[in-house]
């Protein structure tokens, strides 16, 4: 009797082992259960994608099977051995997805492309973390349902201070995909170098594009208009959404550099800092640049900017068209011409349909709220925060700690930024809660997510780049999709020291947090 009471305990505990084993994803699933069967994938495996609606997740998936583990799975002829994509209208929202992996195939079901494409990466993930054997890989059984906390799971990369080029910004949306993150902002244009080709104005580039931010004699560098075309594409194909930043009226210099005749003067600091508001020229020339851009970019989203504009307003006073433009509209400061000159270039956002992103700093507008996005940044100002709530603004959450990625991640890094004795470190980009920041319910359900930002005065090559990214990209991903119930700093990290031996295999120098020595 006693026996069969220790027996049936043993089994129930290993029941209950083998059902709450981890699973090895980052970002952690909603819910994941191990089964006892798994999947045999193999060169006979075929590939059913149910809707031609799903035909960009079926892509992805067969480029990267391929690429990353020789398996070329075409399209199946029988209905056998398979892996199905299909989708499966629900209530559900739009980005969530069920992945069952099982003896007799695969399927990956969604309410819509962008679930099936986030269960695409889920299923990719769990792919790359096993060996192939004599051609077979083999899967253990899962069924997984997930869906993400926030919308808006974004990584900012800055490219103006220091050019990092196609194959590298490939490379990283490949690794925000497997990480389904999703949103891309790219910030194209400061003071060093302006990085788009503008058909109408081809100076920008040229000229714009020379120098960076260590060496103003590099040449030029600077992405071509197909360029932008070829990476928008290969980011929709992950679900990810391209945000493109053209910043204003301040960090403007690369551009004053190629048409002087719209520089508004900045200091000896920061020279041509700005855009000239005194000068009616200067928003023809803008928004005709931006209609450029927005063509280019489906997302319908325009970044404008807006920040530290103070830093090279100097010469703004002396400035005889903005004193013009400060008696005729009864503008009192030079905040008052930066609102005066932000609210104009915001009527030509609207005026394409396109919605406008911006700086906390531009919280301080009455835009109109549907069409506006604020990215609080100012960690110090939660002012700013609340007052972007206040006024109804939807928010994308990217405080400077512990969110901007050149802020070094260990406290004994001397390259990179440190703010005393701030620094980003990965458990502080892991736990980060928006709830201790914005406590009221209904104010909660403005934010659309969480953003890492990655300015590169410091990163000067592409080895840089990896090291500030990696592993925070993986701490930020799962800050940003998982629930902060389900979060475990500790247990995040067994997963994460599994995801070592892929960044090795992808040439990736990264910074090793459980073993600081290792370069
Ligand atoms: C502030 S964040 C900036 C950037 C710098 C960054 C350095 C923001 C909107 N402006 O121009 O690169 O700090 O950490």
């Amino acid at each position: 009797m006693r026996c069969i009471l220790f027996l049936s305990l043993f089994l129930f505990s290993g029941l209950i082992n083998f059902a709450q084993e981890q699973c090895p994803l980052i970002p952690k699933p909603l819910e994941a259960v191990k089964t006892n069967e798994g999947f045999v994938l193999n060169k006979y495996t075929g590939l059913i994608v149910d809707v031609p609606e799903l035909k960009d997740a079926g892509t992805y998936l067969q480029q990267q099977l391929l690429r990353l583990k020789q398996l070329p799975v075409g399209r199946a002829s029988s209905s056998k051995n398979t892996i199905r994509l299909s989708i499966k209208k629900t209530s559900k929202a739009d980005e969530s997805y069920e992945l069952i992996i099982a003896k007799e195939g695969i399927t990956v079901t969604g309410n819509s492309l962008a679930g099936v494409t986030n269960g695409v990466s889920s299923l990719l993930q769990l792919i790359v973390l096993q060996k192939t054997e004599n051609g077979d890989l083999h899967l253990s059984g899962w069924k997984i349902k997930d869906a993400p906390a926030y919308g808006w799971r974004g990584f900012m990369l800055d490219e103006s201070r220091h050019f990092m080029g196609k194959e590298k910004v490939k490379q990283l949306l490949d690794w925000m995909a497997l990480y389904k993150l999703n949103r891309f902002h790219w910030h194209l244009t400061d003071e060093p170098g302006w990085r788009i080709e503008i058909k109408r104005y081809p100076k920008l580039a040229l000229l714009g594009g020379l120098g960076n931010y260590t060496n103003p004699t590099a040449a030029a560098a600077y992405y071509t208009q197909e360029d932008i075309e070829e990476l928008v594409h290969y980011a929709a194909l992950r679900n990810i959404t391209v945000i493109p930043e053209i910043d204003m009226p301040g960090h403007a210099t690369a551009a004053n550099r190629a048409y002087p005749q719209y520089s508004g003067g900045g200091n000896t600091q920061h020279p041509d800092f700005t855009f000239d508001p005194g000068n009616e020229r200067t928003y023809g020339y803008l928004t005709n640049i931006l209609r450029e851009v927005n063509v280019l970019f489906p997302s319908g989203m325009l970044h404008l900017g807006g920040d530290e504009v103070s830093f090279g307003t100097d010469k703004w006073l002396q400035n005889e068209g903005i004193k013009k433009l400060m008696q005729q509209h009864a503008i009192k400061d030079l905040k008052g011409v930066e609102h005066y000159f932000m609210e104009r270039m915001a009527d030509s956002v609207f005026s394409m349909h396109a919605r406008l992103l911006a700086w906390d700093e531009m919280a301080d507008l009455n835009l109109p709220k549907d069409k506006t996005i604020i990215f609080w940044w100012r960690h110090d100002k939660p002012g700013q925060l609340k007052m972007a709530l206040d006024k109804g603004y939807r928010t994308v959450i990217c405080p400077r700690l512990p969110y901007y990625f050149d802020f070094v991640q260990d406290s004994a890094h001397r390259m990179g930024r440190k703010w005393g004795k701030g620094f980003a470190s990965l458990p502080d980009v892991y736990n980060y809660k928006v709830t201790t920041v914005v406590t009221d319910k209904r104010q909660q359900a403005q934010v659309l997510g969480i953003q890492a930002n990655l300015w590169t005065e410091t990163v000067t090559n592409l080895n840089r780049m990896d090291y500030m990214v990696f592993p925070r990209i993986a701490a930020l991903a799962e800050a940003a999709w998982t629930k902060n119930e389900l979060k475990n700093y500790d247990a995040f990290t067994v997963r994460l020291k599994e995801q070592l031996p892929l960044y090795r295999a992808d040439d990736i120098y990264f910074y090793n947090p459980f073993n600081p020595a290792e370069i």
